[in-house]
């Protein structure tokens, strides 16, 4: 009985952090790689960069790990897949590639928002990189170009800390990282990604907000995973697929097709680049 309360991720007397050390258990069980060195998660447009990055040597479905779905209900869970690469100093590493992403409009709590970076650290990893499809706020910044985030602005006014837990957020996307990033890319620009909830687009009223209090990219994603891999001890590396101007930036409505289409033709470019940084990272 009792054990059943604290592995259910969604019973509020549960502790998130026990369900995540339990699902990283699984993860090396079933991958059989006893300890990772990164973790990335790959959002819209991102998702060919796995393969770019070296030799997939397991995949494990998100329904057989704690905390990634609800037993019972159907849905598209994902897979968490383990790469084996060599970094830029010639050493064997693994990467665990969550393609899991539980999105804060879907409803199921920040709980679900935070897991699968909680179980990256779990598993040993000491570096997340967050990637996403967002809305650039730069004229300049055409679809298909790749953003490297150097702040948040947090506009879901919720937290996936729970209790009074301090959590310092000062360079939480590590200064570090994103000068890894450019060693790969010195042109790569940085903005900070101000995360609403959705699932609908901004207004462009709301867009002209996010730019007036500091924001270049709005997303839906994220910033709420930043902070949880924060209070985790990981460092953050975040970077952004700009897919469309956001509303109002450019005369043309939000199209879902070409937000889809931007990513595709971008894929091949920015998993070469994300891989050649993970490289770099080490
Ligand atoms: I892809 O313009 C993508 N995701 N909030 N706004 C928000 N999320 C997005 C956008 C956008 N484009």
């Amino acid at each position: 009985m009792a054990e059943t309360v604290t592995t259910d991720i969604d019973d509020p007397t549960s502790d998130p952090l026990e369900v995540a050390r339990l699902a990283a258990e699984r993860v090396r069980e079933l991958t059989g790689v006893a300890r990772f060195d990164i973790a990335l998660v790959l959002g819209s447009g991102w998702g060919g960069a796995a393969a770019h990055l070296g030799e997939q040597v397991g995949e494990v479905s998100a329904d057989d790990v704690p905390g990634f779905s609800r037993s019972g209900v159907p849905g598209h869970s994902g897979t968490l897949s383990a790469i084996r690469y060599t970094d830029a100093a010639g050493a064997s590493k693994h990467a665990l590639v969550l393609g899991a992403r539980t999105h804060y409009y879907e409803g199921k709590g920040v709980r679900r928002v935070a897991h699968g970076v909680r179980v990256a650290a779990a598993a040993g990893a000491s570096v997340i990189v967050l990637t996403n499809g967002c809305g650039g706020l730069r004229p300049e910044w055409l679809p298909g170009t790749a953003v490297l985030i150097k702040d948040h602005i947090n506009l879901t006014a919720d937290s996936p800390i729970e209790g009074a837990t301090f959590v310092d957020l000062t360079d939480l996307y590590s200064a570090r990282l994103r000068g890894v990033a450019r060693t790969v890319d010195a042109s790569l620009d940085e903005g900070v990604y101000v995360q609403f909830r959705g699932p609908h687009y901004e207004t462009p009223a709301e867009v002209q907000m996010a730019h007036r209090i500091g924001g270049d990219l709005v997303g839906m994603s994220t910033a709420l995973e930043a902070i949880a891999a924060r209070q985790a001890g990981l460092e953050v590396l975040g970077i952004s697929l700009v897919t469309n101007a956001a509303a109002g930036i450019s005369a043309t409505p939000l199209s879902h097709t070409e937000v889809i289409e931007a990513g595709r033709e971008a894929g091949p470019r920015i998993g070469a680049l994300l891989a050649e940084i993970v490289r770099r990272i080490g």
